[in-house]
């Protein structure tokens, strides 16, 4: 064959034939093995895709597209998390319905996807801004207000004034919204409000059950924040009333020489006639609303605080008098709100005393509080401490713990960080919350024959004047009647958050079009769980942990058949700009693409994603590599006019082509495609050596790089007269037996003296051999607490440590 390799002719020609033929379409098939890879479905924006979104796409699709070849029942479907403020912003600044926009964005990204030949089974598509997919976020809506986990209440939550927009915890980063980058504000709004505190320790527990890449167990057991201690009441002097603390140090209690409410602690204005400076109290509170929980509670800012003159507390263990503060460090939202301040041995309480001159208390003996803190809990023993004096710490919180209860100073407690879900927003972009409020009946969801309930075409839909949903305005919407009493009855103006359509989609992928049921049962035992989801690592405190909660909640109403989505979860380095900064328009370094597409083709983009670096790790893009990703596919193409009348692997290439098949196999697994991709490429090398090829070797090749380059595959597998796609051929077999050659056996010498033999293969580097050799057991226990000064490989003879 002398036609030269043309990606613009082959490539499109080959994305028609797997569409009109269906051959990534998913079928229900009990008698197969089923395997469901998942991607986080893109969010339409109208800017398109850069070259940073395809990586984890390609790496999914190539796991895909080998699963298939192995005879996996593969399911990866795409769809679109259209919902959300980017498009309705868009549309606000050119009047143009967020409906139209979402349209055009979501065919624009689709011929992009198209472009690059994923193997999406795009007959199962969700998006969800159709009303026949909300309606099932409406109604799992509904059930979470139906089992008392959806409630409305009046809290300050994190408002972004430039979004006009409540966040959730998850969205703030760093005191930013997440969307903008603008300071985010403290403001109090009647919220919906999701509890998925209610869940903290299922999904922490669920953790202990799943593959998913240490980091990302980590930020979530981070992000849920167990901490174990206890509430203790200390009582206020000459008052009927006591005040409650969270501590995980109650050992500390009688080193408690004051303590602190937050500024927003409901105390305040209960006991304002008594508090003599209520003026610099509500001056004080005054400016700590205007501060982020991070600004406020960073160990490094400068503490402050005002004294509640006028009131007292009493220490519960020793009855002595302390006075009360408020300082911003304490959060309300946080265990009680209040603390004991222990300065001897909580360092924001020991930079506290020293700015007010209050009394630091040593109780657990081992440091110098004249300096600093002694926070060590481990090793300190307990004094100053009455009936805990003695005790290690860990002791003495077991007694103190029985003496409170006892007593009915306080109990032990447990307390996670994790915030229940702020759901509202006042934006017209999203899911209608369901529900409607009846005078008499009060909150009433919608029945799930009426869902679902569409949201109001409408022309204006700005966001409205006091931070109300632009629906407030539409009085013939909002004014209905009651579900339950026919009665006169208003809606909920707000809408849904974007990530209530992405908490469950990987559900209605299993069956998209029933309109039953978000799948149906018999679908969701066969497919779920997600055998492998990978996603971005800034989505392991949001959308991961917003589905395992809806995941979990419908696994408890009985609608799932297992209690965790995901089986497997992985993460990808993102794509840096050629300079090596974060791709973004404002940075000028965004590359399109369409114009790679263009010039090189599609498979050399697909090559060059995954041959680009370690998948986990950041990395630039570069251009140049994908000119040498196509000089490669140019090199593989031109093979075919070496191929040989012989049938078989031949003597010479046998083991090279069985131990490329194991290692490309075992690499993709691993999502090592750039080692899997340097091996392919040696393996040409070899046969550009010998300038030829038998005929099995070569599908061999191309049946292994089919998942990464797979138009250019499917061309030469039908040019070697194969009728079937190649995309569905049987993954090629190795044999563990020819991956090794002869071995050879060597001595192992430490400092002259023969210690042990080992086998290694004939063909074993030297870096491979010295690993065998220090890994030997007979040899490793007299390396134990050497220091190796030089290992020398004798090949085939003798391997040489100097110690
Ligand atoms: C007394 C004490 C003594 C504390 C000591 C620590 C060390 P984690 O691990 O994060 O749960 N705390 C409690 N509620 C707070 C709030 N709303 N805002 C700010 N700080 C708060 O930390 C719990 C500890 O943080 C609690 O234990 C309390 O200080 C403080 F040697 O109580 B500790
Ligand atoms: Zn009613």
């Amino acid at each position: 064959m002398t036609r030269a390799y043309d990606p613009k002719t082959i490539e499109p020609k080959w994305q028609k034939k797997w569409e009109d033929s269906g051959v990534f379409h998913a079928k229900l098939d009990k008698n197969l093995e089923k395997f469901y890879v998942l991607i986080e479905f893109p969010y339409p924006s109208g800017k398109g895709l850069h070259v940073g979104h395809p990586r984890p796409y390609t790496a999914m699709d190539t796991i895909s597209r080998k699963k298939r070849m192995q005879g996996y029942n593969v399911l990866f479907p795409i769809g679109w998390d259209a919902f959300g403020l980017p498009t309705e912003n868009y549309a606000i600044q050119n009047n143009i319905h967020p409906a139209i926009v979402t349209k055009n964005n979501v065919d624009k990204f689709r011929k992009q996807l198209q472009a690059l030949g994923f193997s999406f089974d795009y007959s199962r598509e969700v998006n969800t801004t159709d009303p026949n997919y909300y309606k099932w976020t409406q109604w799992i809506f509904a059930k979470l207000f139906e089992n008392g986990l959806a409630y409305k209440d009046e809290i300050p939550i994190n408002y972004c004034p430039s979004c006009k927009v409540g966040l959730a915890n998850e969205e703030v980063l760093n005191g930013t919204c997440e969307r903008c980058g603008n300071n985010v504000v403290r403001k109090t709004k009647s919220q919906w409000m999701l509890k998925i505190t209610d869940y903290a320790q299922k999904l922490l527990d669920g953790l202990e059950d799943v593959d998913f890449i240490d980091r990302v167990k980590a930020q979530q057991r981070n992000w849920i924040g167990r901490s174990e201690g206890a509430e203790v009441d200390f009582a206020i002097a000459n008052k009927d009333c006591t005040l409650r603390v969270f501590t995980t140090r109650p050992d500390t209690l009688y080193g408690a020489t004051y303590m602190v409410i937050s500024p927003e602690h409901p105390m305040i204005q209960e006991y304002k006639a008594d508090i003599k400076n209520i003026n610099d109290v509500n001056d004080y509170a005054k400016a700590a609303s205007f501060k982020s929980d991070l600004e406020r509670t960073e160990l490094a800012t400068e503490k402050t605080g005002v004294e509640l003159i006028g009131i007292k507390a009493i220490n519960p263990v020793n009855q002595k008098e302390i006075p009360v503060y408020t300082s911003d460090y304490v959060l309300l939202s946080y265990g009680t709100g209040a603390i004991m301040a222990v300065p001897g041995h909580d360092t924001r309480d020991w930079e506290f005393a020293k700015k007010f001159n209050l009394p630091i208390v040593e109780v657990v003996a081992g440091g110098d509080i004249s300096k600093e803190a002694y926070t060590d809990s481990a090793n300190g023993i307990l004094i100053n401490s009455d009936i805990l004096n003695g005790l290690k710490v860990s002791d003495a919180k077991k007694i103190i713990l029985a003496y409170l209860s006892e007593n009915n100073l306080g109990e032990k407690t447990i307390n996670y960080k994790l915030r229940d879900w702020v759901f509202s927003r006042q934006r017209y972009w999203g899911a209608p919350i369901p529900l409607v409020h009846c005078e008499k009946c009060g909150w009433i969801s919608i029945p799930e024959n009426e869902l679902p309930l569409i949201l109001p075409n409408i022309e204006k839909f700005k966001p409205g004047k006091n931070g109300e949903s632009p629906l407030a305005e539409l009085s013939e919407w909002v004014n209905t009647t009651c579900p339950t009493c026919d009665g006169k009855a208003t809606r909920e103006t707000d809408t849904m958050p974007q990530w209530a359509g992405s908490s469950w989609y990987f559900l209605r992928y299993i069956d998209p079009h029933n309109s039953t049921a978000i799948a149906s049962n018999e679908a969701m035992d066969y497919w779920l769980p997600v055998d492998w989801y990978n996603g971005g690592m800034e989505h392991t405190t949001l959308h991961l942990l917003y589905s395992r909660f809806w995941h979990k909640f419908l696994f408890d109403i009985g609608v799932v058949p297992n209690p965790e989505p995901y089986d497997k979860r992985t993460s990808h380095g993102m794509v840096l700009g050629e300079n090596g900064e974060k791709m973004s328009k404002s940075r000028g370094n965004v590359v399109n693409p369409d114009l790679i597409i263009n010039e090189f083709g599609a498979d050399a983009f697909r090559t060059y994603e995954l041959f680009m670096g370690a998948f986990d790790q950041p990395i630039p893009w570069s251009t140049n590599g994908v000119s040498g990703c196509r000089r490669f596919l140019n090199r593989v193409w031109r093979l075919i006019d070496m191929i040989n009348d012989d049938k078989g692997y031949s003597n010479d290439l046998e083991m090279t082509v069985h131990r490329m098949i194991k290692k490309v196999t075992e690499d993709f697994d691993l999502l090592k495609f750039n080692t899997a991709i340097a091996t392919m490429m040696s393996f040409v090398n070899d046969v550009y050596h010998k300038e030829s090829i038998t005929i099995d070797e070569y599908k061999t090749l191309i049946a292994l790089l089919s998942p990464v380059a797979p138009h250019m595959c499917e061309e030469l597998w039908k040019e070697m007269k194969m009728d079937e796609f190649c995309s569905i051929a049987p993954w090629p077999v190795y044999d563990e037996s020819k991956c090794v050659s002869e071995t050879n056996n060597l001595a192992v010498q430490i400092n002259g003296k023969v210690r042990g033999h080992i086998t290694v293969a004939a063909v074993a580097t030297d870096d491979e051999t010295k690993e065998v050799a220090l890994a030997n057991i007979s040899i490793a226990k007299y390396l134990d607490d050497k220091t190796i000064r030089k290992v020398i490989v004798i090949k085939g003879r003798i391997v040489n440590i100097v110690v």
